[in-house]
């Protein structure tokens, strides 16, 4: 028997695991040792073990036209026809879509591809529909990205807000570690939804979508008129409070619970446990950062926070990350305008540091920010980017306006790559599909929620062709000149040269090395001395405004399944995780089903500007006039995926779309 050791491949809660193997029988469990989740797991990584095998991609496949059938060819004709690609056009036409679920590893060879080999900074990730609004809002609080506190926060607080959070489902290793406490704590849940999380809570509080900015001044605007706040703190350790009240002032209770539907007390609640509790901790997630006006909610958490000194041994706004490696990404930089080390494309210095470090020429990095992704699109659409290399995302049902999306996809001059470990609705739109490598056969390192470095053992074998994602683009680099740039043997090799480039930066993680993980950098609280990189902490003027119903009655809002994962390529091969959840539905109020005519179980057109989507009636607790479905279901569950309906529209700082509020209207279906 071996006992191997890794993170979770699945959400940003980051588990450590156990890996038993014995015989050909691997069996999964918490690792009571890991220093951040303690031995805590969940069902869909007992389950892991059924999908190693099922429907895996072994083969590389290609197709010059998209109306070709694929053939078998080698990884060195994929690689040639890769090179002459990349050769025949220019740096900017190319543009690489990767993922919050790779290895830091893998994510650091394909930036350094992309950023420091190619020389364009045309590449995103996923992250971009998730954690972009934190991330963004972190950085113009505090001057960098990172949560300020982590996991054993948890274990002293006594107030636990949850705000466009459904943690129960979403991260229930961390809503388990808050309900072994339950008869201690304050638990509020701020959602159009009753969700399961607010099933446990001591208040629910039913807002109307998209108006968390009005409700969260509103907070503030009470704790300010009770001179609840924290004087001494706002005075030493930030800047910015006199002309955020300014703008406060409009914020009043009335006001504050007609915009967001709710009853003013509401506000009060809140207000309370921010003057009052001993330690308070606001977790938030993709009903805060999935917005329009998202970035101004998650400035506004940080408001709060600020304002009532409510950081370290006194709480902390915690923004939940999604995918088990997101943090890692950010650490090697892999939006379109980040440099490894949480360094910047738009900064010179960290430019001129990044060339030196990596041996190339001054100038190889370009100082203009690539495209986001959802601007990416548009570009191809318009012919001005005419190569698509997709790694470890299924964006053909991900991406918000999918529609307008695989209109993009379908383009003849559009060369798509699409590199994945299972065969997924993405790869029905690709040129050329590789065969990846997934979790488990191949070694590398992922950063959890609370920062958090955990080594990930390789346990068996991929499958037959199936290379890992940092091979792929090493391989592809030697044969493009950049032997020396890419020298990589292993992937410990490139975490080696990674982690140098960290040292001296807030994710420094230069003292760790395979062998001594988990570990997590930045100790257990970012700001332990309240100095911050940027000096003093900068209160943001957050302003609401209203989400756009496009003139419909009804506000379609998405979210997750309790045990599937994103779009289903592997927990929905596994019969225990689907057991009811695989039945597309759509959840409505009572109230609005007998207005509607329909009962529970009828099938439903729901219909925007966009698309239309087909789906089966739950009736449930949500607040009137609001629907809920989930979006993950991939076409072999359903014809038509949720982002059908879904807007392309996104917040104008961070770039993240509106995933959580699209008006829509309601067509039964006989
Ligand atoms: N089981 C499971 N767990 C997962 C995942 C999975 O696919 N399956 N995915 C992981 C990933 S990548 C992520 S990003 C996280 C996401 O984790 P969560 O964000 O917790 O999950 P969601 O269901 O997307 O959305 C949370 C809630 O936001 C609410 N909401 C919608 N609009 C608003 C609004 O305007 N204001 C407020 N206050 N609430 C609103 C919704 O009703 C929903 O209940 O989950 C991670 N964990
Ligand atoms: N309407 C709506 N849309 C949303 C959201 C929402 O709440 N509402 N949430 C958004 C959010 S927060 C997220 S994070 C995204 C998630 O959306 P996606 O990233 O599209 O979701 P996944 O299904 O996790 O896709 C991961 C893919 O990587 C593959 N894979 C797994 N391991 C490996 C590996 O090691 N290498 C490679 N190359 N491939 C691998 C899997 O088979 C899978 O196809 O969806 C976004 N879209
Ligand atoms: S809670 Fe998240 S990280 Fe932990 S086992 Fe479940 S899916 Fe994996
Ligand atoms: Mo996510």
């Amino acid at each position: 028997m071996d006992i191997f050791k890794a993170q979770c491949p699945y959400c940003g809660t980051g588990c450590g695991l156990e890996i038993i193997v014995k015989d050909d029988k691997i069996k999964i469990r918490g690792d009571k040792e890991h220093i951040a989740t303690k031995g805590s797991v969940c069902i869909k990584a007992v389950h892991l073990p059924k999908v190693f095998d099922r429907g895996r991609l072994d083969r590389v496949l290609y197709r010059e036209s998209k109306e070709e059938e694929f053939k078998e060819i080698d990884w060195n004709l994929a690689y040639k026809i890769l090179k002459n690609k990349l050769n025949s056009l220019s740096p900017e036409e190319t543009y690489f879509y990767v993922s919050g679920q790779l290895f830091t590893e893998d994510s650091y060879v394909i930036n350094k591809f992309v950023k420091g080999f190619l020389g364009t900074n045309n590449i995103d990730s996923n992250s971009r529909l998730c954690v972009a609004t934190a991330a963004t809002a972190y950085k113009l609080a505090f001057g960098s990205d990172g949560v300020p506190g982590c996991y054993d926060d948890i274990d002293d607080a006594d107030t636990f807000i949850f705000i466009g959070s459904n943690a129960a489902w979403a991260h229930p290793g961390i809503f388990r570690r808050i309900l072994k406490r339950r008869k201690e704590v304050k638990i509020v849940v701020i959602d159009p939804n009753y969700t399961e999380t607010a099933k446990h809570s001591d208040k629910w509080i039913e807002i109307k979508a998209g108006t968390d900015t009005a409700f969260l001044n509103g907070v503030l605007y009470i704790l300010y008129k009770n001179n609840w706040i924290d004087w001494d703190f706002i005075k030493n350790y930030t800047e910015g409070f006199e002309e955020l009240i300014k703008e406060i002032e409009k914020y009043d209770p009335k006001t504050v619970a007609k915009i967001c539907e709710i009853d003013e007390e509401d506000i009060y609640y809140v207000a309370e446990l921010f003057a009052k509790s001993r330690k308070l901790i606001t977790f938030w997630t993709m009903g805060v950062n999935q917005s329009t006006n998202g970035t101004m909610k998650a400035l506004a958490i940080i408001n709060l926070h600020l304002a009532t000194g409510r950081l370290n041994d006194k709480g902390c706004p915690f923004s939940l990350t999604g995918q088990c490696n997101a943090m890692g990404g950010r650490e090697v930089g892999y939006l379109c305008n980040g440099l490894p080390g949480f360094r910047d494309v738009r900064n010179e210095e960290d430019r001129k540091f990044m060339e030196e470090f990596w041996g190339i020429e001054r100038g190889k990095i370009k100082e203009k920010p690539g495209y986001s992704i959802t601007e990416a699109i548009d570009k191809i659409l318009e012919g001005e980017i005419k190569f698509l290399w997709i790694v470890c995302t299924n964006p053909a049902v991900s991406m918000p306006n999918l529609n307008k999306f695989l209109k993009a996809l379908k383009k003849e001059d559009l060369f798509v790559v699409v590199q994945d470990s299972y065969f997924t609705d993405t790869c029905k739109y690709a040129n050329l599909i590789l065969p990846a490598a997934q979790w488990g056969e191949k070694e590398g390192v992922m950063t959890g929620g609370d920062r958090t470095v955990t080594y990930c053992s390789k346990f068996r074998e991929p499958p037959k062709n199936a290379k890992p994602d940092w091979k792929i683009f090493t391989e592809l680099a030697q044969r493009m000149g950049g032997e020396e740039l890419f020298p990589y043997k292993n992937s410990r090799e490139i975490f080696e040269e990674f982690k140098r480039c960290t040292k001296g930066r807030l994710c420094d993680i230069s003292e760790f090395n395979y062998e001594n993980l988990p570990k997590r950098w930045g100790g257990k609280h970012l700001y332990k001395d309240l100095k911050f990189p940027s000096g003093k902490a900068r209160f943001h003027i957050t302003k609401y405004e209203e989400p756009d119903d496009e003139g419909f009655d009804y506000i379609l809002t998405t979210g997750r399944l309790k045990k599937q994962w994103h779009t289903m390529t592997k927990t929905g091969k596994v019969e225990e995780l689907l057991r009811g959840e695989d039945i597309p539905y759509v959840l409505m109020n009572e109230d609005d089903a007998k207005e509607l005519g329909v009962n529970d179980g009828d099938e439903v057109l729901i219909v925007s500007k966009r698309g239309e989507i087909k789906r089966v009636v739950k009736l449930g607790k949500i607040k009137r006039k609001h629907l809920f479905t989930p979006f993950g279901y991939n076409r072999e569950f359903c014809d038509t995926p949720t982002n059908l309906v879904t807007k392309d529209k996104v917040d104008p700082l961070s770039k993240e779309p509106e995933l959580k509020f699209t008006g829509v209207k309601i067509v039964k279906i006989d």
